[in-house]
């Protein structure tokens, strides 16, 4: 749900303390179901999903109720833990450490629907290895749509990486196990594979993808090593189900949440956590090869709920 076009919205924090806590008094004798209605609504309206919403109004209510919350500083520390152990991965992982597989290649595969981030994330994950001595090689393997190969060489020029290619129409996966030997024939450690934007709904696009994981996999064990899927930050519960529908028919290792920056929104990245079984690794916040950001569930819930 966005906010419309007036002008800069308040931050999450101010329209809930202006909604459910104007009167410090309200908290002193408990909230009643009229604050915590709005409470709930208001977080919904930011994108953080009906279920993790009921949660974080419930834990607030509860703790509220035993006088633990005395002042609108206090609600907020409340809200701000409740987010960290939702958004928590859970899996024991840096979110930001790839995958390495001995002997390489190691293999990242870059999945999502059109128009969500893909190249652009393949590109930023390509510079943050790059920095961290990885030697990458690119592969489009969007053959799907013009100008995708171009687009991604275009990233590789200018972060000095070879990148493989195929004509327009080939198989995608094709392209990917070119590019897998390829990276063995150029002592490439890590190879970044950029595939088409495909539509949820689309059946035959999502097998498209399912190939070119089986295929690289022949090429080089257990690959893909991590399959990442690129979703837009912007766009709520959509994000959501496409989230579910690529889990059903991907191992997905983890998600890389775009178009983070520029909005006040943000809620976006706690529906996904809560309602997906995925850890989040990665927030795009902006255009450039450099705006990635690895995710920590305290900075984003601060974030979410700053002045
Ligand atoms: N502001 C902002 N824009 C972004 C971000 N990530 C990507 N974009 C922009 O979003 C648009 C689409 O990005 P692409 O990387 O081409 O998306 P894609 O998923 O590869 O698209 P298709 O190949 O058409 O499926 C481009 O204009 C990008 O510059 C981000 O984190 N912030
Ligand atoms: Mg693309």
């Amino acid at each position: 749900m966005s906010g419309g076009a007036g002008g800069p919205e308040p931050g999450l924090w101010s329209r809930l303390k202006r909604l459910a806590l104007s009167d410090v008094g309200v908290l002193v004798r408990g909230l009643g179901r009229i604050e915590l209605d709005s409470f709930e609504r208001t977080l919904i309206e930011a994108d953080l999903g009906v279920a993790a919403s009921a949660e974080l109004v419930a834990d607030v209510a509860e703790r509220a109720r035993r006088g633990e919350l005395t002042s609108p500083e206090d609600v907020r520390g409340a809200i701000e833990d409740r987010l960290v152990s939702i958004l928590d991965p859970r899996d024991g992982r840096d979110p930001g450490a790839l995958a390495r597989a001995e002997p390489g290649p190691t293999v990242v595969l870059v999945v999502g629907v059109n128009g969500s981030g893909k190249t652009t994330a393949a590109a930023k994950l390509a510079a943050r290895l790059g920095r961290e001595g990885r030697r990458v090689l690119l592969a489009a393997a969007d053959t799907y749509r013009a100008g995708a190969a171009e687009q991604l060489e275009e990233w590789a020029a200018r972060l000095d990486l070879p990148c493989v290619t195929g004509t327009s129409g080939a198989d995608p996966a094709a392209v990917a196990f070119d590019a897998v030997q390829a990276a063995t024939a150029r002592a490439r450690d890590t190879v970044i594979v950029d595939t088409a934007g495909r539509l949820h709904t689309q059946d035959g696009l999502m097998q498209e993808v399912q190939k070119v994981a089986r295929v690289v996999g022949r090429r080089s064990p257990g690959a893909p090593h991590e399959t990442l899927l690129v979703l837009d930050g912007s766009t709520g519960q959509n994000a959501v189900q496409q989230g579910r529908v690529f889990a059903g028919a991907l191992p997905i290792t983890g998600l890389f949440v775009t178009k983070l920056d520029g909005t006040a929104r943000g809620g976006t990245v706690v529906a996904l956590r809560r309602e997906l079984a995925l850890p989040v690794r990665f927030l795009g916040v902006g255009e450039a090869a450099g705006d990635l950001e690895v995710f920590d569930p305290r900075t984003y819930a601060k974030r979410l709920l700053a002045d």
